[in-house]
This record gives structure tokens, C-alpha cells and sequence, in this order.
């Protein structure tokens, strides 16, 4: 296969792919915006929506008028349709056990949990914060929220105490689920006690709290703190009717990695959001009901949301889901899931596709993986020898590969080559799906010419758009950079595009990092690193590694202050405290200053060339230019 091989997808594919006419591209080029009614024909409205989109201004109201339910839209409608045994989740312990629940199992045990939260209190459009591990009870949480329109608020369970109140804050949120703990590579993780100290810490009162003992130990419970099971048997056999919520009516809260320092708070809303997740689902993952699907992502994330949970249920398909990670018990833990549940439809991250590579090889070959049809990636780039590595390996040269790009602020997918009708390219995302505008443009907003490259900016607003967005927010920094002619989003990444259309996204090029496909704030970290005592200042990079990736840091102390491993584990451990493991620096570079502008502002693209053992560029905008050959003879010496 060669570098620049353009791959057709396979014929056996084709012939059974949902979406197969390249004339879905024009369609929706002449009847913008109304093709959209695609998207929203995929799923069921209580009222039809009057006008897909009534202005092409802000605010943008898509499917004005509609109204619907999530939850009624993931189990009500497949079970009256006659599939209440078909499985909807099945799931996997990180230890071999196995629970499945068919369309009915989680339509009655997502009813009584939605009756127990209404018990509790909650009503319509409180948020409800749910911090949990891969466990089912986090889907029938978000559903039962869905279900009586409290919007939800899932915060990764592997964040820290400090991350969790820092976000109930943000959501204005009296109500927590959480669990006892979970296991993680064989540890007991315990959650309920990081719940109790966010409880402390948050300056905000949390009302009620309900804990799931997922690990067996019966959890301390305070006022206002009942157990999950408690509630549910209180309410065995309770049915709930799916609140009517407006097209947009926040479904759901999600925090992500901006530019400040402050966790980004993204609203998603019910109608175009869902149409849009579930659309994709459709025309990109081609999930069909009778499909068995995996997606490695944690739903703590805005994939696992989308495409663990929404997308998936939507369409009434099989979705697995496991607790764990892809190499515990062994590294053929994923083989093992695809082979024993016959999955169809595989999505995972470039970062463990690096990983399996790394990895026996033999592993996925002793496997029958031949169920599979169709392999997706997420999170970021993927070069083109792991793309390979995929394509021949797991699919066998039998499966199209997606590789989607899209953001927790897009909801779903946004480029993307439609597995039955476009070619595959390597590397390449492929062009954005019908109905999205994308363009690559310079710092003054014009468009840049083909195969150079630029910044990613969306040109069209999109039914998975978010609220701030739908009003026409500018959102801070990120959208202010340009001045590009008309509403535009844009997106904090580097790309470029060929002559055919198709987008390569080259990674951000804000102060957002992507580390193994975890999205972190430099900002956010850094200001961790400079509370720790001694500190002054810190800048953090990450590692270009595609093996190992990891984050740099690089720290000046107060005067009489000196750097050894006793201040590194310190800082270590304060990173781990305020966000949590995945943002701990692999290595802290003790320096005497940092490069500056001559405005202050530090620049972390010298220090990125450092790490990465880079040529760098001109020195002479800084203030202090003799730094980096300094920094660089540390790095190299340490
Ligand atoms: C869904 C998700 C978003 C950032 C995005 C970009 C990177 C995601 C990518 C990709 C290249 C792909 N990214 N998919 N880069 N190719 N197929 O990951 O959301 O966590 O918000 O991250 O991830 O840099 O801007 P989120």
C-alpha cells in the first residue's frame, strides 16, 4: 500500500451499507438546511418541528417547534416496536462478569430510577451530576435523567475531588450519583470518599446523594446519601411517562479542556443533538438494530456520551460496554470482547491502536475476529502506519475505516469519509459530511490554498451544535481570532485540505493539549504547578511522541528554592489532586526562565521544540532569546 494510496471501500461492505449514493453530498448542498430532516427522521418527536431551521442567523433554533424525549427516543420506542428483548447493553467487569440488559431490562429499571430521583426531589431542568466508572448503572443514570428533562452532568470518574466540586459549581448542581469505587487494573479506586471531600470543597450546597456499591463494601452514608438499590427497590415496577422537552431544552451538561484555566462547560440540547449523534450513528458507524457494537471510549467523555450511549440506544442496536482497560486481565482483552460477543462495528482511539501494535501482534491474529465490519477512530490524528497496522490487522482488509473528527462542542461527528460511498485515505479524515461547512484559513480569515496548511474553522451552524454557540456567544478567544466573512465556530485546531476536499487535521494549535487522546488546558495545569509552594511559574507541553505522548513541564522556583525529585513529586502529586492522574507531568524540567514575548506571554512553541528535539525557528520576538539554547543543553543533559 502506498503512502498516498487512496483505498476504495470493500464491495462486501457497500452492498449492505445503509448509506451508499454519493448523491446524498449534492442533496443536501441544494436543500440546505432542510436536509437536515434526514437527521431528525432517525429519531421520533412528540410534536413535528415546524421549521428546521427558521434564520441562518443566531439564535439557531433547529427543528423549531419540536418537541421529544432522549430516553423515550433510546427505550420506549424499540420496546413498543416489538424489540423489548433484544439486548441493549451488555457489559463486561473488568473481571470476566457479565450483565446484560435487554430493551426491557433497562426500560424498567431506568423507569424506577427515574421515579427515585423525582422521590428525591429533582425536578425538571435540575442538573443531576453523575460521577461513575463504566458501570451500567451510569447510562440508566443518564437516561432517568432524560427521562424527566434534569439535564445530567457525568464527570470521568478518574477526575480528582478538587475537578469534581470545580464542576458541580459550574452546573449549579445539588444532586449527585456516584459509587462506592471501582476497580481499575485490579486496585479498588474508592469514589464515594473522592465524593465526600468534592462535598466539602464545594463552595455550593449538594442536596442529596446517591451511591451505587458497585464494589460490594457497604458505603457510609451521611445525611441526604441513600444507596442506589435502596431507591430502586422503593420503586420496583414504577413507570414514569418521558417528559416532553422543547428541541432546545438542554439534554446535557459536559465539561471540557478550554483555554483558560477553568473547565469549559458545554450545553447540548435535546432535538439537534440527538438527530445528530443518531444520524451519524447511522450514515458513519452504519449501526443497524440487530448490530453488536464496541466503543472503547469512557462515557466520563463527550464519545462515550455520544457514541457509547446516545448514537447506539437511539437506533435500537446492541451496545457493549466494559469496565476496565485493554490490558487487564491480558492484552487480548478487546479481541476477546469482539470475538466472544461477535461485534460488528468497532470504534476505538489512535492511541490504543498504537498501543496494540506495540503489543504481540499474534494477539488479535489468534482471535476470529470476522465478525467485524466496520472499524472507527476518535480523539486525534492517526498516522498512517497505525492506520495500516488497523485496516490489515483487525479488519482484515475487509473493513472500511472512519476516521472521525469531531469535538465535545460539535456533539458528533463532523468529517468523515461516509464508509460506503468515499474513498479512504490514510491519515486523512476525509471531507466534511454532507450539511457541514469546514474551512482552513490563515491568522486574517482567509482561505488558505489546497495542502497548506491553516486553521479549522466551521462555517455552517449544525444540529449537534451547543447552546452557547446557538446563541451566537462568541466563545471567548477561540472564536475572536478571526475575521472570517459571516458566522463561523472556530475549532482550536490546525488542519489543511487536498485537492479532493478531503481535511487533514493537524492537532491544536491553541493552549489545548492532546495527550493519548485525553484533551487537557495547559492553562489548567499549569496553574496547579504554580501552587505548589517554591513555584513561580510553569509552562507545560506535550511529548510528540506517538508511542508514548506525555507532558513536559517546565518550572522557575523563587530564589533559594532548589529543584530536586522531593519538589517534583510534589508538584506530581498537586496535579493529581486538583485534576487527576491523566494531567500529572512524566517529566518536571527545573529552568531559570522561561522564553517570553516581549509583551510576557510564554511561548510554548519553543519549549514544544525542545521536548520534541526540534530545529527551532527565530529567536528574536523573545526578550530573553539566550534561554532557549540554555534550556535546551538542560534538556539534553538531563
Ligand atoms: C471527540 C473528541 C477534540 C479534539 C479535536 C482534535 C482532536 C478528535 C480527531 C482529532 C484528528 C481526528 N481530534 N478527533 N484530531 N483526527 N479524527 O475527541 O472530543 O475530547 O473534545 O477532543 O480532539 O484536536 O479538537 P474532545
Amino acid at each position: 500500500m502506498a503512502e498516498d494510496e487512496e483505498i476504495p471501500p470493500p464491495a462486501s461492505f457497500v452492498e449492505q451499507a445503509t448509506v451508499t449514493d454519493d448523491s446524498v453530498y449534492d442533496e443536501f448542498e441544494e436543500n440546505w438546511p432542510d436536509c437536515w430532516e434526514r437527521a431528525a427522521a432517525t429519531i421520533d418527536w412528540f410534536d413535528p418541528y415546524e421549521s428546521v431551521l427558521p434564520a441562518d442567523e443566531p439564535p439557531f433554533e433547529w427543528f423549531a417547534g419540536g418537541t421529544l424525549n432522549a430516553c423515550y427516543n433510546c427505550l420506549d420506542r424499540h420496546v413498543e416496536a416489538g424489540a423489548k428483548n433484544r439486548v441493549a447493553i451488555k457489559w463486561e467487569s473488568h473481571l470476566g462478569e457479565t450483565r446484560t440488559y435487554t430493551y426491557q431490562d433497562l426500560y424498567r429499571e431506568v423507569n424506577e430510577f427515574a421515579a427515585a430521583l423525582r422521590a428525591q426531589g429533582v425536578e425538571e431542568d435540575d442538573v443531576v451530576t453523575l460521577y461513575m466508572p463504566m458501570i451500567p448503572e451510569l447510562p440508566i443514570a443518564m437516561l432517568a435523567c432524560a427521562r424527566i428533562g434534569a439535564p445530567h452532568n457525568v464527570v470521568f470518574a478518574g477526575l480528582s475531588a478538587d475537578a469534581l466540586a470545580t464542576r458541580l459549581e459550574s452546573a449549579d448542581s445539588a444532586f449527585l450519583v456516584t459509587c462506592d469505587g471501582y476497580y481499575r487494573r485490579g486496585s479498588a479506586i474508592f469514589l464515594k470518599s473522592k465524593a465526600d471531600d468534592a462535598r466539602l470543597k464545594a463552595a455550593h450546597d449538594l442536596e442529596e446523594m446517591v451511591v451505587v456499591e458497585h464494589l460490594g463494601e457497604t458505603a457510609h452514608l451521611g445525611a441526604g446519601q441513600h444507596t442506589y438499590d435502596e431507591l430502586v427497590d422503593a420503586h420496583a415496577g414504577a413507570e414514569v411517562d418521558p417528559v416532553q422537552r422543547a428541541a432546545d431544552d438542554v439534554l446535557f451538561l459536559i465539561h471540557t479542556s478550554g483555554t483558560t484555566g477553568e473547565p469549559k462547560r458545554v450545553e447540548h440540547v435535546t432535538g439537534g443533538y440527538l438527530a445528530h449523534v443518531a444520524w451519524t450513528s447511522q450514515a458513519v458507524l452504519d449501526l443497524k438494530p440487530e448490530d453488536t457494537y464496541l466503543c472503547t471510549a469512557n462515557i466520563g467523555w463527550i464519545s462515550g456520551h455520544s457514541y457509547v450511549v446516545y448514537g447506539p440506544l437511539a437506533l435500537g442496536t446492541t451496545t457493549v460496554m466494559y469496565e476496565g482497560t485493554p490490558n487487564y486481565p491480558e492484552k487480548d482483552r478487546i479481541w476477546d470482547l469482539i470475538e466472544e460477543n461477535a461485534v460488528d462495528v468497532f470504534y476505538t482511539a489512535p492511541t490504543a491502536i498504537r498501543s496494540f501494535m506495540k503489543w504481540d501482534t499474534s494477539l488479535p491474529q489468534s482471535r476470529d475476529l470476522s465478525s467485524l465490519r466496520l472499524l472507527g477512530t476518535v480523539g486525534e490524528p492517526i498516522n498512517p502506519r497505525a492506520w495500516k497496522w488497523y485496516y490489515e490487522h483487525i479488519g482484515n482488509e475487509n473493513c472500511p475505516i472512519v476516521d472521525t473528527w469531531w469535538q465535545t462542542e460539535t456533539g458528533g461527528m463532523m468529517i468523515t469519509t461516509l464508509p460506503g460511498v468515499k474513498n479512504m485515505k490514510p491519515g486523512t479524515a476525509g471531507p466534511p459530511l454532507p450539511g457541514v461547512g469546514a474551512r482552513v484559513v490563515d491568522g486574517r480569515g482567509e482561505e488558505v490554498p489546497a495542502n497548506e496548511a491553516g486553521y479549522l474553522v466551521l462555517t455552517r451552524p449544525w444540529p449537534g451544535m451547543p447552546l452557547a454557540l446557538r446563541h451566537g456567544q462568541r466563545w471567548g478567544e477561540e472564536a475572536a481570532m478571526f475575521d472570517v466573512d459571516g458566522w463561523h465556530y472556530f475549532t482550536g485546531d490546525g488542519a489543511k485540505v487536498d485537492d479532493d476536499g478531503y481535511v487533514t487535521v493537524l492537532g491544536r494549535v491553541d493552549d489545548v493539549i492532546n495527550v493519548s487522546g485525553h484533551r487537557l488546558g495547559t492553562m489548567e495545569i499549569e496553574s496547579a504547578i504554580v501552587d505548589v509552594e517554591g513555584v513561580v511559574e510553569a509552562a507545560v507541553v506535550s511529548v510528540d511522541d506517538a508511542d508514548t505522548g506525555g507532558i513536559h513541564a517546565y518550572v522557575t522556583l523563587e530564589t533559594g528554592v532548589s529543584g530536586g525529585d522531593d519538589l517534583r513529586e510534589r508538584i506530581g502529586s498537586h496535579v493529581r489532586e486538583r485534576i487527576g492522574p491523566i494531567a500529572t507531568p512524566d517529566a518536571v524540567v527545573f529552568t531559570p526562565d522561561l522564553p517570553k514575548t516581549r509583551s510576557g506571554k510564554i511561548m510554548r512553541r519553543f519549549l514544544e521544540n525542545i521536548t520534541n528535539g526540534e530545529e527551532f525557528g527565530d529567536t528574536s520576538a523573545l526578550q530573553n532569546p539566550e534561554i532557549v539554547g540554555e534550556l535546551e543543553s538542560i534538556v539534553r543533559d538531563s
